[in-house]
This record gives structure tokens, sequence and C-alpha cells, in this order.
């Protein structure tokens, strides 16, 4: 039969999980929901064929009628629903960041190594991108030798007044970062945060930002955020190798030549640039989970990896100072590591 899904957090990313496992994906049903606002999850079910509105994520979790979970609520609750899931025995699909310290990432770990089997997969969805796909293809074929530099440009047209400098790395840069270590089959040793003259329309917000991290073999990482850039969504990467170079295409599938220009579409959000990643990356879950797999997607090592860099950038960022990044052994359940 289908999976039957729980939801814990109906908000913007919430609603278009939904949306794709309902409308665009197979092999999965939402048969309950929740949200802090019991309004929002209420006209939520109500869009759905027969899901029921709980008012926690734990009664949604431990309801019958529940298979796996995704978990699309704020980033510092992610922790609780995560082990909940775990401690039910259901797979869970977790948003970034899989949990907001790197404790509550452990404590993740500790559950499923305890448990002795992967449940979780974190919604790291660059890794499903063709574009990406192709990138790591080239590296992995050697085509253009050792890789020795890789610049990865991060840019939003505007962010929410909500929006601070520590997030530019722990909620934007964390797909960065993430994407790195799958591209070049690395860890990260260490990170520099520098900090350019302020873009006019970020107020306070010291942004742009630029990161250069070291991996373990020397490969260094260039992470740039520049998240008031107004010009569109635009998602940058670059590999330089020994013998060559190369990088994500531009966008669009039309070059409009007109009045002395010539041009292409640049995306506008995330929801457009990455629609048809977020749509495999959450097939794959469903079918991991179908076939009693428990998670086969990017692992808890993988939001634990992400979060200890982000914590060592968010520190050198403040202290100006080089940091290192320090892991702790890798759980042989995580072995084998490139996830998907
Ligand atoms: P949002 O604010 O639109 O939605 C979050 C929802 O969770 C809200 O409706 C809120 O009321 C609800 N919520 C918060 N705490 C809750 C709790 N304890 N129980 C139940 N509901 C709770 O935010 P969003 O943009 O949808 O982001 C949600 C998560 O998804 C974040 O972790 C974010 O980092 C991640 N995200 C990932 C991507 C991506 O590209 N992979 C894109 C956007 C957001
Ligand atoms: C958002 O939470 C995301 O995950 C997007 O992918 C990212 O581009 C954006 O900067 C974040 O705020």
């Amino acid at each position: 039969g289908s999976v039957r899904v729980g939801v814990v957090g109906t908000g913007m990313i919430g609603q278009d999980h939904i949306r794709r496992i309902t409308q665009v994906l197979s092999g999965a049903d939402v048969t309950a929901v929740t949200d802090l606002s019991a309004d929002l999850a209420q006209q939520v079910a109500a869009g759905l064929k027969d899901a029921t509105v709980h008012a926690t994520g734990q009664d949604v979790i431990g309801n019958e009628n529940v298979d796996a979970v995704l978990v699309t609520s704020w980033g510092p609750t992610h922790e609780e629903y995560v082990l909940a899931g775990i401690a039910a025995g259901k797979p869970v699909f977790c948003e970034k960041p899989l949990a907001t310290t790197q404790r509550a990432c452990r404590n993740i770990i500790d559950a499923e190594v305890a448990a002795g089997r992967r449940l979780v997969q974190v919604g790291f969805m660059r890794r499903y991108d063709d574009a990406y796909r192709g990138l790591k293809n080239v590296i992995e074929a050697g085509t253009i030798g050792a890789p020795l530099m890789y610049y990865s440009g991060h840019r939003n047209p505007g962010v929410p007044d909500s929006y601070t400098t520590d997030m530019a790395i722990v909620d934007t840069a964390v797909h960065d970062f993430d994407v790195a270590r799958w591209l070049l089959a690395e860890e990260f040793t260490g990170v520099q945060v520098l900090a350019p003259r302020r873009n006019r329309h970020g107020g306070d917000l010291q942004d742009p930002l630029l990161m250069i991290l070291e991996t373990t073999s020397g490969v260094l990482v260039s992470v740039e955020t520049s998240v008031n850039i107004r010009y569109g969504y635009d998602i940058r990467g670059e590999v330089v190798g020994e013998d060559g170079t190369a990088a994500l295409a531009d966008r669009g599938q039309v070059v409009l030549r007109r009045g002395g220009t010539a041009s292409g579409a640049v995306p506008q959000d995330w929801r457009e640039r990455f629609i048809d990643a977020y749509d495999s990356e959450l097939q794959d879950w469903i079918n991991a989970v179908s076939a009693g797999a428990g998670a086969t997607g990017p692992s808890s090592w993988d939001g634990y990896a992400a979060q200890v860099v982000c914590d060592a950038a968010v520190d050198a960022l403040h202290s100006g100072e080089r940091v290192a990044v320090d892991l702790i052994e890798k759980p042989a359940i995580y072995a084998g590591g490139q996830h998907p």
C-alpha cells in the first residue's frame, strides 16, 4: 500500500512538500498534519482527502495511521520530532537543518545507532539536482584532473526582516557546505569568514559574506552568500581542476537577443530553482520507505557534519579567526557515505 505520511509543520515548505506528495509523486499519501497554528493546519488539511489534524507533533508521530514522518517545522524544533520518529521506529524526512546544535545532531546519531539502522533523511535537495549530479560525474570521471578549488555562489534576491547575519551561514550557506562535501567526497578541516563592504539593501545585515574552507586533502572552497542581490535566485558552482574547470550551466531554456544584448532567465526563488530536485529527493525517500529500507538519502551524519561547519563558521565570523572543524568518529551505519 501507499506510505502514510504525517506532517509536522505546514508552513511554506511543508505545504509545498504536501503538494508534491499528493499531486506529483507516487506511493505516498498525507494522513495527518499539525502546526503551531491550529488554523493553518486545519486549512491545509481541508485541501486533502483524508488527513486528520492533531494538536502536537508527538500526536502525529504516535498516530497509528502514520507510517513515516515529514518534519517541516522551524529548525530548533527538529530534534524533538526526529528523536520521536526514531523512538517510534518510523522513518523521518527532516528538512534542513537536521537540528540547530551539534549536541542535538549527536543525540539523533546516537538514537539511530542504538536503533541499529538508518531512519533519517535530511533535506539536502541539491544532491538530487541534475546540474549538480552532472558536476559530480565530471569530478569523479577525472576529466579535469584532481579538484583544487571549488567556488559556491548562493544568491537570494532578498530576505525577510527576521533574517540575521548568522542565518546567512546556518540557514543559507549550510546548503553550500553540504553540496561541497558531497561533490568532493571529503570533510572540511577549517573555515575563515570575510566580510566585505555591505550591500545597502541589507540594512544592518553583514551581507555579502565570503567564506574560505579547507578540506582534508587541501582543496580550498569559497562560499559567497549574497542575500539581497535583487536580480534573482542564482546558485553558482565551479570546480577548478588540474586540467580544466567544470561549472553549473546557466539556467533557462531560451537565450534572448534583443536591443544589443543577449540574456536568459534567472529563477526567482528556491522553489522554482530546485523544483525537480525536491520532487526527486522526496520520491527517493518514499521509495526507500516503501522498500523497508528506512532511509538511503542524505543522512544524520551529513546533517551533523554540516552543523559542525556552520558552528565553526559562525565562530569565525565573530572572531575574525580561522576556526578548525572537528568531527567525531563516523559511526559504521553511515559508512559508504555518499548519499544518494
Ligand atoms: P515557515 O515558517 O513557512 O513554516 C514553518 C511552520 O512550522 C510554521 O507554520 C510554524 O507555525 C510551524 N511550526 C513551528 N514550530 C512548530 C512545532 N513545534 N510544531 C508544529 N508546527 C510548528 O518556514 P519554512 O520556510 O517552511 O521552513 C521550515 C523548515 O524548512 C526550516 O527548517 C527551513 O530551514 C527549511 N527550508 C528548507 C528549504 C530548502 O531549500 N531545503 C527551503 C525553505 C525552508
Ligand atoms: C532557505 O531556508 C533555503 O533553504 C533556501 O534553499 C536558501 O536559498 C535560503 O537562503 C534559505 O533561507
